[in-house]
């Protein structure tokens, strides 16, 4: 079969399917995915281009010099204001008000201030685990300032700062945290695993880079969204993860197919120089993540991520691009260095030097960043500072006071939210667990769950699992 004609049986037969593309209970118009047009491959005998199916614009060459990336220079990184927080471009500014300059700066010293009391109340014991995001704050804030609240965001678990900035609550993220009988999850997850439906923030998933091909497909049905209702305003994917993260095959998958798809997706790599222990000299030899977006035919910028200013135009333009001609993925590298141990299990000083840590609080930090930057305008001092710390710090901890009280959720809800009705096998396990649990009453504290052992009895008699 020729290709133009192998071609043009693909191209049909995706039309052919208005499933696809319509839901069903509305009036299908006519659409024609752009996307999925074919492009027929022809060429001439004396043609000065290559147009093999595989490489479509490739000019002739004599010279047998193989690309080496070695040779190149370093994909630049996008930077507004400089370390000292004076603006590069002042004709440009920072495109930001100075209200919600502040916004973003008390944002970030609150998640900051959390981060250190959480990791503090995991070590006394009151939390089982705990993950911070020191040196991370103005990525995860300030791309989540410049997202539509409609956007569906993917994050991997160093994205607090996005959940606090689209809304999630200080009461939220601890009952999260202590798996309390307000926690959304109902206790089923390790704590820092949010997920909030309200603010169209998917879960997090241990799974690393799990995430990233759920995005895609996301986005997919998105872009398909976005094109029957075009009276409603078009939504974007935002997907988050480490470059540890873009080891994983699932990276590669993810962006290939949004890439052939044309979804519009923003994929934003957190860099901050290490995957747990392994640092990025041993998980690439390429320049970056970055290098890898033109591999896959996607528009691509590293930006300096201690920039919270760079972070918001960056993931404005981002977003913008990724909504051009129904749609295109577009990959973000965002430069930082992780500041903190990457978990409570873990010591990172067993794998670096504590002076480089040092020396990268001293020389470099989102949030000194943008103070010094407020400061320069005479929006901030000492005071407000003062002020600010010690207001967050009570505030956070009456919210932890709150959600350390709270009893734990109901032990039945083990079972639920995976089959309508309890199933014969889990009715047996239910069964099981009921009676070791009042064999045993010195070994397990049923009472600290709401409903005790008694919800057991409940799930039983009960109809659903609902
Ligand atoms: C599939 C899978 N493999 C390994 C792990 C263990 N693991 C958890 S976090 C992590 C490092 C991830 O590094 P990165 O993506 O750079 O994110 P960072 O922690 O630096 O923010 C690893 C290897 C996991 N959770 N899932
Ligand atoms: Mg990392």
């Amino acid at each position: 079969m020729s290709l133009r004609s192998r071609c043009s049986r693909i191209c049909s037969n995706a039309i052919h399917r208005p499933s696809i593309y319509f839901n069903a209970s509305q009036t299908p118009s006519k659409v024609n995915p752009v996307w999925q047009t074919c492009r027929s491959v022809a060429s001439t005998p004396s043609a000065e281009k290559a147009l093999f199916p595989g490489a479509l614009n490739s000019e002739f060459t004599n010279t047998l010099e193989f690309l080496r990336p070695s040779n190149k220079k370093s994909i630049p990184t996008y930077r507004v204001v400089d370390q000292y927080g004076g603006v590069i471009n002042k004709e440009m500014g920072v495109e930001t008000e100075d209200e919600e300059a502040l916004v973003l700066y008390r944002n970030m010293v609150c998640l900051s201030i959390m981060d250190l009391l959480m990791f503090e109340a995991q070590r006394q014991g009151r939390l089982s685990f705990y993950m911070v995001s020191a040196g991370e704050e103005g990525i995860a804030v300030g791309s989540a300032s410049v997202l539509n609240p409609a956007d569906v965001v993917f994050c991997q678990y160093r994205e607090t700062g996005v959940y606090m900035q689209r809304g999630f609550t200080l009461d939220e993220f601890m009952n999260q945290l202590f798996s309390n009988s307000q926690d959304a999850g109902r206790g089923r997850n390790m704590p820092v695993h949010y997920g909030s439906k309200k603010l169209n923030i998917h879960t997090v998933s241990s799974t690393l880079a799990t995430q990233i091909p759920h995005a895609a497909g996301a986005a997919y049905a998105i872009k398909l969204q976005n094109m029957q209702n075009p009276e409603i305003e078009p939504r974007i994917v935002v997907c988050y993860f480490g470059e540890g993260a873009a080891s994983e095959g699932d990276f590669h998958a993810a962006l290939n197919i949004a890439a052939t798809r044309q979804v519009p997706a923003v994929f934003i790599c957190r860099n901050n120089g290490y995957a747990i222990s392994t640092p990025t000299s041993d998980q690439y030899r390429g320049d970056g993540i970055a290098s890898r977006g033109a591999g896959y035919g996607i528009p691509t910028l590293r930006v300096d991520g201690n920039d919270i200013f760079a972070v918001r135009r960056a993931t404005r333009e981002a977003r913008k691009l990724a909504l051009e001609n129904g749609g295109q993925p577009v990959l973000m590298e965002m430069m930082a260095y992780r500041v903190g141990h990457h978990s409570t299990s873990d010591d990172s000083f067993a794998y670096r030097q504590k002076i480089e840590v040092e020396d990268w609080k001293r020389r470099d930090n989102p949030i000194t960043r943008l103070r010094k930057w407020l400061e320069g305008r005479q929006l901030w001092d000492e005071d407000k500072e003062r002020e600010l710390r010690s207001r967050t710090r009570k505030e956070i901890l009456a919210a932890f006071d709150r959600a350390e009280k709270l009893k734990k959720p109901a032990i039945r809800h083990a079972f639920g939210d995976v089959w309508e009705d309890l199933t014969e096998e889990q009715r047996m396990h239910v069964e099981e667990l009921r009676d070791i649990l009042r064999r045993y009453p010195k070994e397990y504290d049923v009472d600290q769950h709401e409903g005790g052992v008694e919800s057991l009895d409940e799930l039983l008699a009960a109809k659903s699992t609902k």
